[in-house]
């Protein structure tokens, strides 16, 4: 490949340049080409360092190349990669049940993506739906919240309330029902009015929307609700499980167990795309062999870097520490916005944060991601959600002093900006 004299010769430009001519232009980066990753920071390819308050939305929560994860993935890589489930392999089912005993669920089906999990939920409700609670074929519903975001499959969008996930998309997956967020009263009359409901997949906190934390005891409504219609509680934690929101999973917050729990991201270290769902015997076994699977799904290395990942998350006591950092985190956004208009509030749980800004009028809704590029060349990382609110979200190992550095930067730049 001859590059193009025309090409800038720094790196950074020539990689960017390279994905703007031959990758698609489903993204719009912040301008930051990244090389190596090392705990909760990154380099980029001219050496400079910076905090990473990303995570791969919450994906590297254990830090970037934690050294156990990448030490099991290198013992695997070297034994026995995938055999596909034509046969079996002595990792799955320890996976399996190392999974279960975690969460607390009779079986486990693993995939790849976290979309892909939330597909697998959605196929053993339908299924549960028509073999168990005997709904009519083709007829069950599935109810939504606004707001939601589970992925970029055409079953996830069909959900979504957001136009630039739907547009030019259609047509969309039938049977589904999409109800106001942190609205029980909305639920109970959806579950009352259409007895063709099957499943709620819902987020414990919604992300991509911009970190909304629901009322307390919102989830504990969802259970009694779903149990009460005799409907499915799916509780979709791709993004909020695995410690995150200081927690094991978020529902733990409300002690309230769904029906099935769908995880990803963290799952597996941010080595490799790992998913899950998990649920009872009774759902699980709606589906028969042949009814469902995928190539990557399971495969030896995925489980033996999820066990590591999990482990890990256990042994370094990770959803404690996001509690207590998340913590000093909110407490010093909350003394910032004291001192300054533009941070209106901060809200979250444990790591998973995000702060609302206030638009300037000379920058209008460009205003989150100008911040961003100017947190960029302080050194830290992070990307607006949806305009006005800005997400932070570090890996889960990051240490009190670190977290007040990193603070530092944001009050630094928020206050001179
Ligand atoms: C991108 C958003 C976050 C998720 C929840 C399922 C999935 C996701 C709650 C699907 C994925 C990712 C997708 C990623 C950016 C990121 C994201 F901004 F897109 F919405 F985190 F908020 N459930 N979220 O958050 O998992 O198939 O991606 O493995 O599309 O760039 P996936």
């Amino acid at each position: 490949m001859t590059l193009d004299p025309e090409i800038p010769v720094s790196s950074a430009d020539k990689a960017m340049d390279l994905e703007w001519h031959y990758g698609a232009h489903n993204y719009h980066p912040v301008p930051a080409v990244l090389t190596r990753g090392e705990g909760i920071f990154v380099w980029d390819v001219d050496e400079k360092r910076y905090f990473d308050f990303l995570s791969a939305y919450s994906a590297v929560s254990q830090g970037h190349c934690h050294p156990r994860i990448v030490n099991a993935m290198m013992q695997q890589a070297q034994r026995l990669t995938l055999t596909s489930r034509a046969f079996y392999n002595d990792k799955t089912g320890l996976c399996e049940k190392y999974l279960c005993d975690y969460f607390g669920f009779d079986k486990a089906l693993m995939m790849n993506s976290g979309a892909e999990g939330g597909e697998t939920a959605l196929k053993l409700t339908r299924k549960w739906a028509y073999l168990v609670k005997g709904i009519a074929q083709n007829q069950a519903k599935m109810v939504f919240a606004t707001g939601n975001f589970w992925g970029r499959t055409l079953a996830a969008i069909s959900s979504s309330t957001d136009a630039s996930s739907t547009n030019d998309f259609g047509p969309l997956v039938p049977g589904y029902i999409v109800i106001p967020y942190n609205d029980l009263e909305a639920l109970e009359n959806t579950f009352k009015s259409d007895p063709n409901v099957a499943g709620f997949m819902v987020e414990p906190i919604q992300g991509e929307a911009g970190v909304v934390v629901p009322d307390a005891g919102y989830l504990r409504g969802v259970r009694d609700l779903c149990t009460k219609y005799n409907v499915l509680f799916i509780a979709d934690e791709v993004q909020t499980g695995i410690g995150r929101t200081g927690k094991r999973v978020a529902c733990d917050h409300e002690n309230v167990k769904p029906d099935l729990l769908v995880l990803g991201k963290a799952l597996s270290g941010g080595i490799m795309p790992v998913s899950a769902v998990m649920t009872s015997d009774e759902v699980m076994l709606t589906i028969k062999p042949g009814e469902h699977g995928s190539t990557y799904g399971g495969n030896p290395l995925a489980c033996v870097v999820t066990m590591e990942a999990l482990q890990v998350v256990e042994d370094e006591h990770l959803a404690e520490n996001a509690q207590n950092m998340g913590e000093v985190f909110r407490s010093r956004m909350t003394s910032l916005s004291q001192k300054t208009d533009l941070l209106q509030t901060v809200r979250g749980k444990g790591l998973l944060n995000a702060i609302v800004i206030t638009e300037r009028p000379d920058l209008g809704d460009q205003t989150a991601w100008e911040i961003c590029l100017k947190l960029k060349d302080n050194g830290l990382l992070t990307k607006p959600t949806h305009g006005d609110k800005i997400r932070f979200a570090p890996p889960l190992t990051i240490k009190e002093a670190q977290m007040h550095e990193a603070c530092d930067i944001i009050e630094k730049t928020i206050l001179a900006f």
